[in-house]
């Protein structure tokens, strides 16, 4: 077991919120890692609420709280709030709706730029890989700017298909390893100013 998983105990639930616009698999994989199985989805008015612990991989045993929130946008002035002082930020793109893709880096760097959320680590996740016409993750990340967000905020870039739940575990590792890393960090600085 590495270092960082080795604090677990510090932890009570992550809170965890969903975002991404309208269509771009977000309540697939709420439920993909909820009851490890495809949930046939309707679009989401208002949002979706799991407890989920983690089952597979590196995060296995933690508990997260997990608000899953519409993507269509008369539904978006919900995301400031659903994500305020959050521990981590799921933000799910549809991988092949290159047309959508200039307005999901809009929306996304609108919400990584809240004061409320500097900082909080994120995770994006390139869905809908088993698609023939998917975008390669290099190619998402480099459309959605990631590398112009603020410094302060720590990113990974995960391929998925949530309806298999390919890429899944391995994201969510990912983003719990950002948070323990962001936490320890915080800690030490709060320590360095007593
Ligand atoms: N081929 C493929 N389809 C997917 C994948 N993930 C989700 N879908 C499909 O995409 C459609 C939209 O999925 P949802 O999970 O409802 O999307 P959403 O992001 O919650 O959408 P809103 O609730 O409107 O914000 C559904 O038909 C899903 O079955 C995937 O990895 N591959
Ligand atoms: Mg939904």
């Amino acid at each position: 077991m590495g270092n960082s998983f080795s604090n677990l105990a510090a932890f009570q639930s992550l809170h965890i919120v969903m975002l991404g616009l309208d269509s771009a698999g977000k309540t697939t994989v709420l439920y993909r890692l909820k009851f490890n199985e495809f949930v046939n989805t309707v679009p989401t008015i208002g949002f979706n609420t799991e407890r989920i612990r983690l089952s597979n991989g590196g995060a296995r045993g933690i508990s997260c709280h997990f608000w899953d929130v519409g993507g269509q946008e008369k539904l978006r002035p919900l995301w400031k709030p659903y994500s305020r002082c959050t521990d981590g930020i799921v933000y799910v793109v549809d991988s092949v709706d290159v047309d959508r893709l200039e307005e999901a880096k809009a929306e996304l760097h609108k919400i990584t730029k809240f004061a409320e959320n500097q900082g909080t680590p994120l995770l994006v996740i390139a869905n809908k890989q088993d698609l023939p016409r998917s975008l390669p993750v290099a190619d998402i990340e480099r459309q959605l700017a990631l590398s112009e967000l603020s410094p302060s905020t720590p990113y990974h870039v995960q391929p998925a298909c949530a309806i298999i739940g390919e890429g899944l575990d391995e994201g969510m590792d990912t983003l719990y390893e950002m948070i323990v890393k962001r936490r320890k960090s915080l800690k030490q600085r709060k320590n360095k100013r007593q």
